[in-house]
C-alpha cells in the first residue's frame, strides 16, 4: 500500500502512537496526532517524536474539519473501538487499523504471535529467547507488542531473515485486520478486560481471531485444560498443537500433536524434553508457558536441544512473581503483572510461604471470589489499596477472610505489609487489578513497590 500523501489519524500519544506516527512520516504519509486527555504538553509529546516532525497535534476535541479530511485512522490499543470518534468514522467508511496492523502491513520475515489472559509476556520472552540464541544474528529477532515494545518501531528494520516473536493482547486483536502469524498461541482465557469486551463471547471471539487469516500452512499451540481454548481447535484452518498440564497421549482421546507432564517432566509426544525442577521459574502455571513456548518453537524447526538449553536458563521476567529482597527474614515478590484475578490466583499458589498480600487498583468490572477462595491457609493478612480496595474487602469478607488493612497509597501498602509479615514468611505483590488511575501502568507500579522495598 502506497501511503504518500494520506493523511492518517492516530488516536492515543502512548508509545504505540508515537511509533505509528514515526513510521508513517518516514513513509510520507502526514500523520496526525489525536489524544483526549487535553492536560497533556505538546511540547513534551514533540520531544518524543522523531526530529524535525511535521505531526500536527490535536489534544481534548478533535476539530471537525480534521476529522472530515482523514483517509485512515490508527488506533492506540488502549483506545476503546466503540468510542463515538472511532464510530462516525466508521460510519463514514474510513478504515481504522489498529497500531498492529500498521506495523504488519511493513513487516517481513517469520511471525509467531502469542495471546492468552495470563502468561503471555512470559512466554514471548522465553520463546525470544530462544529464537535470539539460536540465530545467526540475534539482533533480527525482535520481541513486540504488548510486552512494550511498539510492533511499529521493529516492524520496518525487519527482512526475510527476520523473526517477530509478538506478544499480542485482546485490545490489539480487536483492530488487527490482515495480521497473519506463522504460529500462534492462545494461552488460556478467563474473564479479564470485560468492562472493554462486555461479554465473555466476545473477549473469546477476539482473542480467537489471532487465527482468523492463518491456514493450513501455519501452526497455532492450544492450552487443552482449558475449555475455551480447547474448543478453538475445531474452529481454525491452522494445524494445532496443544499443551497440557493433565492429559497425556493415552488420555486425551484424540491423536494430536501434544506437550504434556509425565509426573515432573516435560515431554513432547512420547519425548523427554526436560525436568521442570531443571528450570528457574517457578510454579505450574510456568510449565503452561514454558510447553507453550517450547511448542511454538519447535513447530519452526528449532532442534530439541537448543528449547530446552534456553529454557533451562530463562529467568522470571520483570513483575511476575519477581523475587525483590528478604528483609529481616521476609521475602518479598513483585507481581505487579497480575493485572487480573486469575493471574493473582497463580501467584498465590507459587508461594511456598505464609504470605502478607498488597491488592486492589483499577476496577474492570472483574469478580474476586476465586482469588480470595485460592488464599486458603496460605494468605494471612490482605493490604488493599486503590479503586476496588472495598470491594475486595466485601468479597474477602464474604468469604469469611477477616485479616484486611486498607492502604492509601504504595509506600503505606509496603508500610504495613512489612510491620504484618514475620520472619519466614513473604510478602508479594500481586494487586488482582489493573495499575491504572493510581500508576501509569504496572510497570511503574512494579518499579515502585521495588524501591520501596529497597528503602526497607
Ligand atoms: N487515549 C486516548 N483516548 C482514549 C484512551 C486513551 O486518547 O480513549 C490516550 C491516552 O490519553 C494516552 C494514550 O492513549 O495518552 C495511551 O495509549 P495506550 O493506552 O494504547 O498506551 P501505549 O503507551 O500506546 O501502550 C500500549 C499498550 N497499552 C494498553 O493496551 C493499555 C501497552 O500494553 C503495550 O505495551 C504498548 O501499547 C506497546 O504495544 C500495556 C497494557 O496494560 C502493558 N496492556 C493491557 C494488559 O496487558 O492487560 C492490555
Amino acid at each position: 500500500m502506497n501511503f504518500k500523501g494520506l493523511k492518517v489519524l492516530v488516536i492515543g500519544t502512548g508509545i504505540s502512537g508515537m511509533g505509528a506516527a514515526a513510521l508513517l512520516e518516514k513513509n510520507e504519509a502526514i500523520p496526525i496526532l489525536f489524544d483526549s486527555n487535553p492536560d497533556l504538553d505538546v511540547e513534551e509529546i514533540k520531544k518524543k517524536l522523531p526530529k524535525d516532525t511535521v505531526t500536527k497535534i490535536y489534544l481534548g476535541e478533535l476539530p471537525s474539519a480534521v476529522e472530515k479530511s482523514v483517509d485512515l485512522v490508527v488506533l492506540s490499543p488502549g483506545v476503546p473501538v466503540d468510542l463515538p470518534v472511532v464510530e462516525n468514522f466508521r460510519q463514514r467508511g474510513i478504515k481504522i487499523w489498529g497500531e498492529i496492523e500498521l506495523g504488519f502491513r511493513f513487516a517481513k520475515g517469520q511471525l509467531l504471535a502469542i495471546t492468552g489472559t495470563n502468561g503471555k509476556t512470559t512466554t514471548t520472552a522465553l520463546l525470544g529467547q530462544i529464537m535470539k540464541d539460536i540465530a545467526k544474528d540475534p539482533e533480527n529477532v525482535y520481541i513486540v507488542g504488548n510486552i512494550g515494545n511498539p510492533y511499529t518501531l521493529s516492524a520496518p528494520k525487519t527482512d526475510d531473515e527476520s523473526v517477530t516473536v509478538a506478544e499480542i493482547s485482546s485490545f490489539q486483536l480487536e483492530t488487527a485486520i490482515s495480521f497473519k502469524p506463522h504460529v500462534s498461541a492462545i494461552l488460556n482465557i478467563t474473564p479479564d478486560h470485560l468492562n472493554r469486551h462486555h461479554t465473555m463471547e466476545n473477549y473469546i471471539a477476539i482473542k480467537e481471531s489471532i487465527a482468523k487469516n492463518q491456514d493450513e500452512n501455519d501452526i497455532i499451540v492450544l492450552n487443552y485444560d482449558d475449555p475455551n481454548t480447547r474448543a478453538v481447535a475445531d474452529r481454525v484452518r491452522a494445524k494445532v498443537v496443544f499443551f497440557s498440564l493433565k492429559e497425556t497421549p493415552e488420555t486425551i482421546g484424540r491423536k494430536c500433536d501434544l506437550l504434556y507432564m509425565d509426573g515432573e517432566n516435560i515431554m513432547y509426544n512420547g519425548e523427554f524434553l526436560l525436568n521442570a525442577n531443571e528450570m528457574q521459574l517457578i510454579g505450574t502455571h510456568n510449565w503452561e508457558n514454558v510447553m507453550a513456548g517450547a511448542g511454538m518453537a519447535l513447530a519452526v524447526g528449532v532442534e530439541k536441544d537448543d528449547v530446552v538449553s534456553t529454557i533451562k536458563s530463562f529467568k522470571a521476567v520483570e513483575h511476575r512473581i519477581e523475587y525483590v529482597r528478604t528483609v529481616n527474614g521476609v521475602d518479598y515478590y513483585n507481581d505487579s503483572k497480575g493485572t487480573n484475578p486469575d493471574a493473582a490466583i497463580k501467584a498465590v499458589n507459587a508461594m511456598k510461604k505464609k504470605t502478607v498480600l498488597i491488592g486492589g487498583g483499577y476496577d474492570k468490572s472483574s469478580k474476586y471470589d476465586e482469588w480470595i477462595e485460592s488464599f486458603g491457609d496460605k494468605v494471612k493478612c490482605l493490604i488493599l489499596l486503590g479503586q476496588t480496595a472495598q470491594a475486595i474487602a466485601d468479597c474477602a469478607r464474604s468469604h469469611g477472610f477477616n485479616e484486611i488493612v486498607f492502604a492509601d497509597d504504595m509506600a503505606d501498602a509496603v508500610k504495613k505489609a512489612s510491620q504484618a509479615a514475620n520472619e519466614g514468611e513473604a510478602v508479594l505483590l500481586s494487586p488482582a487489578c489493573a495499575s491504572w488511575g493510581m500508576f501509569r501502568n504496572y510497570e511503574e507500579r512494579g518499579r515502585i513497590f521495588k524501591d520501596l522495598v529497597g528503602e526497607l
